[in-house]
């Protein structure tokens, strides 16, 4: 566990968002059936979630900066901090009633990413690490998987959807050659969960293209402090600007890494 007065402040936070969103999620159910379906009422909830993580995170760090999935760049008056938040992470999910998506809150000081957060309200699954002081799952310890064969290693994927078809031979192209090497492919919908189960060695590695920074900022950060590695799709630290990314130990990554560049 970290005890920090930073770590309480996010906690607090995602937990008062994660309430809403759990409340809305149990809705989104019953709204399958409707004509219209839950579009409407899972940005209404998407909305909502980031409101009252702004809200929160506002009134506890007064005058840190924000880059918000829903609002935007939020300049703040302490130009050393900036919270990076996705209030709904696997919104597909959401709206199909599937339980994998989160809320996630990332934050950096002078550009460094040192705290992150990732907390699945359907399943009460909570992800946390803040620099130096390691990365925690429920309480748990979190380390990346120690495998260092490929064809043992299980690796998680994201994949571009149908408003993104330019991007599709590319993916199915770094798809065959991974497929290729590894044991097996997984794909969650939801890439701040997907980071977090490279931390905790569920998965031995992670690639995808086209993410925000949003999407990645917590994640990065609790795998960095789970031991793992990340870089962009390029071999680089840009991440959080080029969007891409992929993510293991040191020799999953690397390889991992060489596989894709080479599709
Ligand atoms: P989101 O649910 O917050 O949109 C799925 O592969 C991952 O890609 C999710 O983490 C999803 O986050 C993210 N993603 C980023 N930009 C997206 C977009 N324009 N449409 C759908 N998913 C997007
Ligand atoms: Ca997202």
């Amino acid at each position: 566990m970290i005890r920090s007065a930073l770590m309480n402040v996010m906690t607090a936070a995602a937990l008062k968002a994660g309430r809403g969103l759990k409340r809305d999620f149990g809705e989104v159910e019953n709204l399958q059936v409707s004509i219209k379906g839950p579009g409407d009422f899972v940005s209404a909830a998407d909305k909502k979630s980031e409101k009252t993580l702004f809200e929160e995170l506002s009134k506890a760090r007064p005058g840190y900066g924000f880059v918000l999935e829903e609002s935007g760049i939020v300049e703040g008056s302490d130009k050393s901090h900036v919270w990076y938040i996705d209030p709904l992470d696997g919104t597909t999910n959401f709206l199909h009633g599937l339980p994998i998506f989160a809320i996630s809150i990332g934050l950096a000081r002078e550009g460094q990413l040192v705290a992150g957060l990732v907390y699945n309200p359907a399943t009460d699954d909570m992800f946390v690490a803040e620099k130096g002081q390691g990365a925690w799952g429920n309480s748990h310890r979190l380390r990346v998987a120690a495998r260092r064969n490929m064809a043992d290693a299980l690796i998680g994927c994201g994949a571009p959807h149908i408003g993104k078809i330019k991007e599709h031979p590319r993916f199915q192209a770094e798809f065959a050659a991974v497929t290729a090497k590894v044991v097996n492919i997984r794909r969650l919908g939801a890439a701040a969960i997907d980071l977090c189960y490279v931390a905790s060695g569920r998965y031995d590695g992670f690639w995808e293209r086209g993410l925000q920074s949003w999407d990645m900022a917590a994640g990065v950060h609790i795998i960095r402090e789970a031991g793992g590695y990340v870089t962009d799709a390029d071999g680089g630290t840009d991440m959080l600007t080029k969007g891409s990314i992929c993510a293991g130990n040191e020799f999953v990554q690397q390889h991992l890494l060489d596989l894709i560049r080479s599709a």
